[in-house]
């Protein structure tokens, strides 16, 4: 049976690869039928064991896609290609809540230009915060290239934080990169425009129409960008592209390379050539050298001038004070990737085949001899091409992106015309090896392989189109991202993987483990300012206050009920319901949707949320949690009553359909009492072993005590009201009670079943 699969590489053999033991043939014989079925290769089945993640499995890294014009990031893991999450940044993203409740609508204001909601990103560019040019793991960046802009997002909690709106420029693209400690965000224009944002004809293209690179100052202590520290450098309108930040012995520089220097304006609608044509007659563009850490200095002297509010230091004093140069690059070049070591950046020209490799030794020397072979019409000093190159290497046609492997001098290109990635030695200047994607490949990544420490192992190919790759789903096809294996000589592809949410150019993938988000929040957090909510509520502490003629709801959220359960206000009132979620155990979140009031929320453990709206129209708006969070999720609901204006509070008693009596009671108290001695059991289990050496337990233990003590409190109020011979409401008390010990239950036989399986031990008392 065995031999059926082929002589050279045998089943077995297979097999063991694959690290099964002989005792599981019958698996084998499964495995094999499978193969079968499916037409499988072995090829196929080995990339499926190099991919495949088992239930609870974790991935060796985490990948930040941008996620296009959906102006979100995209996170997934590595070699599983599983999605982890989107993270709403330019965008509303309603499952979050993000664009909905009150602090996150704040952090997406921020994005307004000239007072206008933008509500979408092209995003393009993800970078990792840095420390000594290693990813640290702390935030991410990433740029938005219609509207120009950078979002600051917290990698603690995964959300968006800050958004800055460039003051000059109209759209940018050599954006998010960060500098070796991450005191800059790097952000350059693409398509010139007048800095002061005027009109101006496109006759005064060449005199008044501007590109630029601005410098975010990025304040780590605060995690965020600070925009009055933050400066630009003028540059001439040549469509600036990719930027990246030197490392090493070129620290302190960054380069930007460009387009259209011709400086053509196209005009196809008056029989012009348009800018296709226009924009790539010359045989090179340049590259943009900038001593930015010079430039911050001179930004301090006070050598800029202010356009809108904000430093720029002017073509001029950036050439008087020998900050700027040009380096010229092959034919409408796209990459720009400087080596983890800085001593070289790789260019690669899209109408050429060529990748260029410049050596930062040779243009240092040729600035320090000031030996330039020209300038430009704006008195840059153009250093001489070949007197700055390594070396030139074909890689093949179209080359755009280069990221580097692990192992020195090598590196892998994209290769879009041709659909192939190109591994290629810059040092020695030769191809090592290629392979075939699907299809036209822009950006690649490798794991943190813009990083001073690239890690090998793993390439994502970022493709363009995805044609036949797919089941299809209409004429929008996913993007493709293909999974390839850079371990061994042979590149080898591993996976497929759709992504159907908006163009992803590049991404960055970091070592999972040096992520470390928390799963809660202290309780009463606002997330989107990281402190304390002015508006958190404690439990039995909810209240409703009427402030300045706004009903605020200061309320609380815990499985399975929202307190206040019934808010009603007068029409026209302005409601804010400020809620604050009590859970303390992992993924306990609750939702918050009201209904025709477009409020949607949600409320991790600990956060604070608060939505706020005019109550204009007269009626009854049932609310509810919108995550099914326990087995009475659906009773977590609530009605906001909104009477006509003029109209006084009923504040009449509620009345139910049905009335308990003591019979009632009894019975409940009994199945209360039998409930306690299975908890006390549980309990007694968990706290005979060594719990507390279990990070997870504990948090269970300590949620557990938490609904254990609101049992408690029920409990009291039950046997207050059965004291009166109000069995009425002792009954309903005591339901209440009971459902806070099935919450207990439910979460200590978590705990017990952890602590069975991972090895927990007796503990002497
Ligand atoms: S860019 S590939 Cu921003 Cu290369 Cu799109
Ligand atoms: Cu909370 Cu459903």
């Amino acid at each position: 049976m065995i031999q059926k699969f082929g002589k050279t590489l045998g089943f077995a053999a297979l097999a063991l690869g694959m690290g099964l033991a002989s005792s599981q043939v019958a698996a084998q014989d499964n495995l094999e039928k499978v193969m079968k079925e499916r037409g499988l290769t072995q090829k196929d089945v080995l990339a499926a064991a190099k991919t495949y993640t088992p239930t609870g499995g974790r991935d060796e890294f985490v990948a930040f896609a941008s996620g296009g014009q959906s102006g979100q990031v995209i996170v997934y893991g590595i070699p599983s290609m599983r999605i982890l999450k989107y993270i709403g940044v330019f965008t509303p993203e309603p499952w979050q809540g993000y664009g909905f409740d009150d602090e996150s609508k704040e952090v997406l204001a921020q994005g307004r230009i000239k007072g206008k909601d933008i509500t979408f990103g092209d995003t393009h560019h993800p970078a990792i915060s840095e420390t000594n040019g290693e990813y640290d793991g702390k935030f991410l960046f990433i740029n938005d290239k219609a509207n120009p802009r950078i979002a600051v997002i917290d990698l603690h909690d995964f959300e968006t934080k800050q958004i800055v709106v460039n003051p000059i420029l109209k759209s940018e693209h050599g954006g998010a990169f960060v500098s070796p400690n991450t005191d800059y965000v790097i952000e350059a224009a693409q398509y010139a425009t007048p800095l002061t944002h005027d009109y101006v004809p496109l006759s005064e293209f060449n005199d008044k129409y501007r590109g630029a690179v601005t410098y975010w100052k990025f304040d780590r202590k605060k995690g965020r960008i600070d925009e009055s520290k933050s400066f630009s450098v003028e540059l001439p309108p040549y469509s600036q592209d990719l930027s990246d930040f030197g490392k090493g012995p070129s620290d302190g520089w960054s380069f930007t390379n460009s387009f259209c220097t011709e400086r053509y304006i196209g005009g196809i609608e008056n029989g012009r050539p348009p800018f296709e044509a226009g924009c790539s007659q010359k045989d090179t563009d340049f590259v943009h050298m900038v001593n930015w850490k010079k430039a911050a200095e001179l930004v301090a002297a006070g050598k800029a001038d202010k356009i809108n509010g904000h430093d720029v230091l002017s073509i001029d004093t950036a050439v008087k004070e020998g900050i700027l140069f040009l380096i010229p690059e092959p034919k409408s070049p796209h990459g720009m990737d400087v080596s983890p070591d800085g001593k070289f950046f790789i260019v690669s020209g899209k109408l050429d085949t060529h990748a260029s490799v410049y050596s930062m030794e040779k243009i240092f020397k040729l600035i320090e001899n000031k030996d330039f072979a020209a300038k430009d019409p704006y008195g840059i000093p153009i250093l001489d091409l070949q007197k700055s190159l390594h070396t030139q290497v074909s890689v093949g046609l179209g080359p755009l992106h280069t990221q580097y492997d692990s192992t020195p001098c090598v590196v892998y290109t994209s290769i879009y015309v041709d659909s192939q990635v190109t591994k290629w030695n810059y040092c020695e200047g030769k191809v090592l090896d290629k392979i075939s994607i699907h299809y036209n490949i822009g950006h690649l990544m490798t794991m943190e392989g813009d990083s001073v420490k690239p890690q090998g192992k793993y390439l994502v190919s970022l493709n363009k189109l995805a044609i036949d790759r797919f089941q299809p789903v209409g004429p929008l096809h996913p993007q493709n991202h293909q999974l390839i294996d850079i371990s061994g000589d042979k590149m080898e592809l591993l996976y497929d993987m759709p992504l159907p949410l908006g163009e992803p150019h590049y991404a960055v993938a970091i070592k999972a483990d040096r992520l470390k988000p928390v799963n809660r929040y202290k309780v009463g957090w606002n997330s989107r300012k990281d402190e304390k909510s002015a508006y958190r509520a404690r439990p039995g502490r909810e209240k409703i206050v009427e402030e300045n003629g706004v009903v605020h709801v200061y309320g609380t959220l815990i499985r399975s009920h929202i307190t206040p359960e019934i808010v009603e206000v007068e029409e026209g009132q302005t409601v804010s319901f400020h809620l604050t979620n009590l859970e303390r155990a992992e993924d306990e979140t609750h939702g918050f949707a009201v209904n025709e009031y477009n409020v949607n929320l949600s409320a991790e453990p600990g956060k604070t949320v608060s939505a706020t709206f005019v109550a204009d129209r007269a009626g009854v708006f049932p609310y509810y949690c919108t995550e099914f969070c326990s087995a009475l999720h659906l009773e977590m609901q609530g009605y906001l009553l909104v009477r006509p204006k003029g109209t006084k509070a009923s504040g009449g008693a509620v009345d139910e359909g049905q009335t308990y009596t003591q019979d009632d009671y009894t019975k409940q108290v009994k199945t209360n009492n039998d409930t306690q001695a299975v908890i006390d059991s549980v309990v007694a289990f968990i706290t005979s072993r060594n719990f507390k050496d279990f990070a997870p337990v504990v948090a269970l233990v300590e949620d557990a005590t938490d609904q254990l003590n609101f049992a408690a409190d029920a409990k009291k109020k039950s046997e207050d009201y059965a004291a009166k011979k109000d069995f009425h409401n002792g009954t309903l008390w005591a339901q209440q009670w009971f459902q806070y010990q099935v919450k207990a239950a439910d979460i200590g036989l978590r705990a017990k079943t952890y602590l069975e399986q991972n090895g927990a031990v007796e503990v002497k008392k």
